[in-house]
């Protein structure tokens, strides 16, 4: 049976209209989390449920629920994902799981079709974590992973104090974090990285997603005069932080596998051509599907930054700002996204998730999965990130049948 689909005019138009919120040049988007374009965001995601006759409850993180009701009031089926977006983002990160979810109840409501279950939207805070960190932060204090007041005392890079910056935004909810504990949670979303585009696939039925360590490393050295100082006796910051990412860079060839590393952020102090670096403050991030390796290079790393401290005569300290292990999704929910696929005459193939998710939070308290669509030659995390849109359209209508049948999935009996 191939049900009618969304209509792909409507979806298209509306992550146009949301990727014009914080429009930055090239096509990208610019929507740091509780930025005042995360606010105008939020606002017109807000704007676009009232029309769609949704309930809107915000919790006390920010996290935004649209609730469509069902003919019973058992646990809803959920989806959704984040409008907030990296500085250098593209226009269907996050977003396209949540605009795709409003067309899911647009479909609902041009039927007058109503669900044994009620359906809710989500775009939960601070997916990205570039500014506030742990990333996912918005559901994984849904999923009770992480305390509410630490997550409001957060201080941003730029100092800010997470809370702060909610309450004037104006998305200091009221609605306790966690109250919505779903039947299901299903999170559209491109697949960010090659291999749908390189297999000539429709759909991932994504059956797990790699664990993630992410540290700050604070490097102490001494600046000295970059022209009088001999060789052996510097202290330099700037080489040990380049140091670094050549090691996790080395490491993860050694690894090979799903091993990835990446040193994203490195700042110099003073940062000047004839100063040695007096200190260097560098980003790692290291990522695996399988824990005991992910362990393994988070050690291996940990006895490089030693001997560098010995070797160079720096003193190296560790933050750490994320670290959550390998998630391994719903079998069932796998299964119908695979199902819808078929159904659909859509070429499909599970596959891992090599970036953070709220699904994968979301599978703390209740079955989750994702379906991804293909990203044109695996960009992502860039302004140049793409989808087709008839490809955009396909996610659509996979997610509109596993919302469907969840939603009509009876409460189980006591
Ligand atoms: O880091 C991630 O994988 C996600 O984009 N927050
Ligand atoms: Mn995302
Ligand atoms: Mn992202």
């Amino acid at each position: 049976m191939r049900r009618e689909g969304i209509a792909g005019r409507d979806l298209m138009a509306r992550i146009e209209t949301h990727a014009a919120i914080g429009a930055i040049e090239g096509g990208g988007v610019c929507r740091i989390a509780l930025t005042d374009a995360d606010r105008q965001g939020r606002d017109q995601l807000v704007r676009w449920m009232r029309e769609l006759g949704l309930e809107v409850r915000v919790d006390r993180l920010g996290n935004i629920f649209g609730i469509r009701a069902g003919t019973t009031d058992a646990a809803p089926v959920m989806t959704g994902s984040h409008i907030d977006t990296v500085a250098t983002g593209g226009r269907y990160d996050g977003n396209y799981g949540v605009m795709a979810g409003l067309e899911v109840i647009r479909w609902l409501d041009a039927r007058q079709r109503r669900t044994l279950r009620p359906i809710v939207v989500a775009a939960f805070t601070n997916e990205e974590g570039v500014r506030f960190m742990p990333d996912m932060m918005g559901s994984l204090v849904h999923a009770g992973g992480y305390p509410l007041d630490a997550a409001l005392d957060t201080t941003g890079t730029d100092g800010a104090r997470l809370g702060d910056e909610l309450a004037r935004i104006g998305y200091a909810g009221d609605m306790e974090c966690g109250s919505i504990v779903p039947h299901a949670f299903v999170e559209l979303h491109i697949e960010q990285g090659p291999v749908l585009e390189a297999e000539g696939l429709a759909i991932g039925a994504v059956q797990d997603l790699q664990g993630i360590s992410w540290q700050e490393l604070s490097i102490a050295g001494q600046s000295n005069h970059a022209g009088t100082t001999p060789m052996r006796m510097r202290h330099d910051a700037g080489y040990c932080a380049a140091a670094v990412a050549v090691f996790v860079r080395e490491l993860a060839k050694r690894y090979g596998g799903s091993q990835v590393a990446t040193v994203g952020a490195i700042g110099l102090h003073p940062n000047l051509i004839n100063v040695i670096a007096a200190r260097a403050t560098l980003t790692v991030d290291l990522r695996n599907t399988d824990e005991a390796l992910l362990k393994q290079a988070e050690a291996e790393l940990d006895a490089f930054l030693r001997a560098l401290e010995q070797q160079e005569g720096v003193a190296i300290e560790a933050r750490r700002l994320a670290r959550f292990e390998p998630v391994k999704f719903d079998e069932r929910l796998v299964r119908r996204i695979e199902a819808s696929a078929h159904a659909r005459g859509l070429p499909v193939r599970r596959m891992t998730s090599g970036a953070g998710h709220d699904a994968q939070m979301m599978a703390r308290i209740c079955p989750a999965a994702m379906v991804f669509v293909p990203s044109v030659r695996g960009i992502s995390h860039n302004p140049k990130e793409h989808t087709a849109p008839a490809d955009l359209l396909q996610g659509a209508n996979v997610l509109l049948d596993v919302l469907l049948a969840l939603a009509d999935e009876p409460p189980r009996g006591p």
